[in-house]
């Protein structure tokens, strides 16, 4: 399918504690994203969001930066709202993994229910009571089920209504999950950890995952955040876990979901102060802006030309 990709850059890090994950949406520019996107697709930048600081923001329930963080949500949703409606795919740039609240409602404020496919070491289903860290990077999907609405709301979060139905998820990369996100358990989500991963193999996921999301034939987000890849490939990232996906398995997700009804990606939490060194960072971006290539219809086969004719000797 031919795609015309908008772009959104949210440089936001009040989701979680370390600094540079804002960084990340210019360094993606940087590394070529745009230009090498154009070869496959339409592109159009929308530049970066804005984000304020709310001045007090004491902890809500032991979460933390909660009011700056759902205004920071209510921009993007917005943004993404209005990205959507001027009719093209949407690409996130994060920032952290916070953004997928506002990215996830923005894309149904426009286009109604939608599917998530969440590629992550990590479940962020927590709930403001049973998070151990307060950071709310590890919230994003309780704040967004159905089932798990928090009630009343969290301060600066009253603009938005929970959005996706626990049916309309499936989790891939699963390898740090704390015991109290069994909430997925409860709610019976569709996870493919790492463990079915190294079973079934990668191929035989994907296609498990659009036969269970098919039934419904919603668009998709995917919300991909970069330490579902392991960290000998993508070290620059706050919160890395050992054993993760392959740079292979990883580009292979996207090539499978980019012949879907694909309609939105978020690339979160790659963070360019993280890495030891410089090829660190090299190697996580690198790997960033391939993912995104591959989302929007970068083949390994080769990107051939539909008029291609042998030049004559
Ligand atoms: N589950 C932990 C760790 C974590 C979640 N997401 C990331 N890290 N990136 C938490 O803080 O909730
Ligand atoms: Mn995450
Ligand atoms: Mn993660």
């Amino acid at each position: 399918m031919q795609h015309s990709v908008g772009i959104i850059g949210a440089p936001f890090s009040k989701g979680q504690p370390k600094d540079g994950v804002e960084c990340a949406p210019n360094k993606l520019r940087a590394a070529g994203l745009l230009e090498r996107l154009q070869q496959q697709c339409a592109v159009k930048d929308y530049g970066n969001l804005t984000f304020e600081n709310v001045a007090l923001d004491e902890p809500v329930k032991g979460s933390k930066s909660v009011r700056t963080v759902g205004s920071a949500n209510q921009r993007l949703s917005e943004a993404v709202k209005a990205l959507k409606r001027d009719g093209h795919t949407a690409v996130m740039l994060g920032g952290d993994h916070s953004l997928a609240i506002g990215s996830i409602h923005g894309h149904t404020a426009a286009v109604g229910p939608v599917s998530v496919v969440w590629v992550d070491a990590h479940a962020d289903i927590h709930t403001p009571l049973t998070s151990n860290t307060g950071n709310i990077h590890g919230q994003p999907m309780s704040y967004l089920l159905y089932e798990l609405q928090s009630k009343p709301p969290l301060p600066n979060f009253s603009w938005m209504k929970p959005c996706l139905s626990s049916r309309d998820l499936v989790y891939i990369g699963l390898r740090d999950v704390d015991p109290e996100e069994y909430i997925m358990k409860l709610l019976a989500v569709k996870a493919f950890s790492m463990t079915q991963v190294d079973q079934l193999g990668v191929a035989k996921v994907m296609e498990e995952t659009c036969d269970y999301l098919w039934d419904s034939k919603k668009p998709i987000h995917l919300s991909y955040d970069i330490d579902a890849i392991d960290p000998s490939v993508t070290p620059a990232t706050g919160t890395p876990a050992v054993g993760g996906l392959t740079y292979r398995e990883g580009i292979y997700i996207t090539e499978y979901l980019c012949q879907t009804l694909l309609s939105a990606v978020d690339m979160v939490e790659v963070n360019p102060l993280r890495g030891r060194t410089e090829d660190d960072v090299h190697s996580t971006v690198s790997t960033a802006v391939d993912l995104l290539l591959g989302c929007f219809g970068r083949r390994r086969e080769g990107n051939h030309l539909p008029d291609y004719s042998l030049p004559e000797p």
